[in-house]
């Protein structure tokens, strides 16, 4: 607990040792040690030898942003949505309408609040499912990429998510789909902070389960558990499943919002559907709706139930005082092996696909929908990204952001409710793997190497390469040569994060349950244990 000691120390000399670690980035200096690190002649002349990531050097001033707590009985209650693999270009307020396949119901969040078109997540489901339950760059919990059901990995328990943060204001928690972070022993949803879950692991299940060369396991599963019951399962995820399950989860979501509606807490339901995961099979009740094929299908199936949770919002009488996300955790996912071409959806003007940090993958559409606080048709494409709605969430709440590890999504309430104009951040580090592909900086994007698909070959480029996303929204035309120097205003972020990893290192990929990071502690058996996780709620507690 070097952090809660450090604090300590802080109180003796006077400090306010709960201070919230939310981080704002401001502009950086760069006629210090940036702008010596990347001299541009030294740069013409020298950075060709040099690895690319240690090209982006620097130091990139961070303050502290103060957070107030809300009263407690005006706290609302929070619905997220998150789609899976919904590209950019899918829902009508984002194609301009020019689809025959309208979403009237997912779009009417927007209209009514806030429509964001610069909304940037990780690569994929994993990573993108752990920024935005931690406020944390995934690749801090040791999360690269997608796990495979069964796999060892996912969320660590010594992270705190949201339905963890927002638990101990208060909330009530609940959880119906995909979970995605991890399926075993400490690692499952009622394990992570949620008071009930009904889902599944991962869609990919279904090319499997039931699969004569593959014994059935648990994960196969959908399962449902209360917190502190052994899950269930509940029945076989297999494929004609996949036609059902989102009707299953609305109907469970329909029902938590009916049933939390007039208690004493406010509640966080977290609705991470199944839609438009491959294959994207459509309700049989939907089926030939749209000339669109089963995509189509399903994607009115989608419109239709994120309908149904805001009709039941508006029939429990909460509709003014519950906050709405509706989000996707990545772009499209077109692998012609598995998924009929039609089943692919649309990244819009953007180029890239699932796996890649293109932004066709890392942008996505997000709604935000807060009546009285967020103004209503307001659209932005300020740079928001996924870990930023941790912080922004907690402050709605009145939940405490953990001061004992790093935090990289900033508050963006001001932003989202007109308060402020401007986003506060203007940059997203891109990872895949372990590896730092790609830095984006207001309209630029500096990418480190080259990946056009998820199942493709990395290009080892000798040099970074530049696009102007305003210009060139396909990323298809380097101007590095005549832009070297974006380089100087993006290295102090890289800098950054490489001097809070000094501190504070990465969680390794599947690192087990009682292996706890070790930050300093003066006493490594705090690591394990039960006293590890007593010091998980004391983090979000002091
Ligand atoms: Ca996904």
């Amino acid at each position: 607990m070097t952090e809660a000691r450090e604090a300590t120390q802080e109180e003796r000399n006077g400090k306010d040792s709960r201070q919230p670690h939310t981080m704002r980035r401001t502009v950086p200096n760069t006629s210090g040690s940036a702008a010596r690190l990347l001299d541009r002649r030294r740069f013409l002349l020298g950075c060709t030898t040099l690895a690319a990531a240690s090209w982006l050097g620097g130091v990139v001033p961070l303050q502290a942003a103060q957070v107030q707590p809300r009263p407690a009985q005006s706290r609302p209650n929070i619905l997220f949505i998150l789609s899976d693999n919904v590209g950019y270009g899918v829902l009508s307020s984002y194609n301009g309408g020019t689809s025959d396949t309208p979403t009237p119901r997912i779009d009417s969040i927007g209209a009514e609040g806030l429509r964001l078109t610069n909304f940037n997540v990780e690569n994929q489901c994993t990573p993108s499912r752990a920024a935005i339950l931690t406020g944390r760059l995934p690749i801090r919990s040791g999360i690269g990429k997608a796990i495979a059901a069964g796999a060892p990995g996912g969320l660590h328990p010594w992270e705190i998510t949201l339905a963890e943060m927002l638990g101990d204001a208060g909330y009530r928690t609940a959880m119906f789909g995909k979970w995605h972070l991890g399926a075993g022993q400490g690692r499952l949803p009622t394990d992570q902070g949620f008071d009930e879950w009904f889902g599944w692991e991962t869609t990919d299940i279904i090319y499997w389960s039931g699969n004569p060369g593959m014994p059935l396991k648990d994960v196969d599963y959908i399962r449902e558990a209360k917190k502190g019951e052994t899950p269930r399962n509940v029945q076989l995820y297999d494929e004609a499943t996949r036609r059902l399950v989102d009707r299953m989860v609305t109907d469970h979501a329909v029902d938590c919002i009916a049933r939390n509606a007039r208690g004493d807490n406010p509640f966080f339901l977290y609705v991470p559907f199944a839609f438009a995961h491959h294959p994207a099979l459509a309700h049989p009740d939907f089926k030939g709706k749209s000339p669109a094929g089963e995509f189509g299908d399903s994607l009115l199936e989608h419109d239709h139930n994120v309908g149904r949770l805001l009709d039941a919002l508006t029939a429990a009488g909460i509709a003014q005082n519950t906050v709405v996300i509706w989000a996707s955790d990545n772009g499209p996912s077109p692998l012609p092996t598995v998924t009929p071409w039609w089943t692919i959806g649309d990244a819009g003007p953007w180029r890239g696909e699932i796996g890649t940090v293109l932004e066709g993958n890392i942008r996505t559409s997000c709604l935000v929908r807060w009546p009285e606080h967020i103004p209503g048709g307001r659209t932005s494409n300020q740079i928001v990204s996924a870990v930023d709605l941790f912080p922004t969430l907690a402050r709605i709440a009145g939940g405490k952001v953990p001061t004992d590890r790093p935090i990289d999504g900033v508050d963006q309430l001001d932003f989202f409710t007109g308060r402020q104009e401007t986003s506060n951040r203007e940059h997203v580090l891109l990872f895949l793997g372990e590896k730092l592909m790609a830095v984006k900086w207001r309209n630029y994007k500096i990418h480190l190497q080259g990946l056009d698909r998820v199942d493709g070959v990395f290009e080892d480029w000798s040099f970074p390469r530049a696009f102007n996303l305003a210009s060139d929204p396909k990323e298809r035309w380097n101007i590095i040569w005549q832009n070297t120097w974006i380089g100087e205003r993006v290295g102090p972020f890289v800098a950054a994060y490489q001097a809070s990893v000094k501190k504070y290192p990465n969680l390794a990929a599947g690192q087990p349950n009682n292996r706890l990071p070790r930050y300093g502690r003066k006493d490594p058996a705090a690591e394990t244990g039960a006293e590890g996780v007593q010091h998980k709620l004391e983090s979000i507690r002091q």
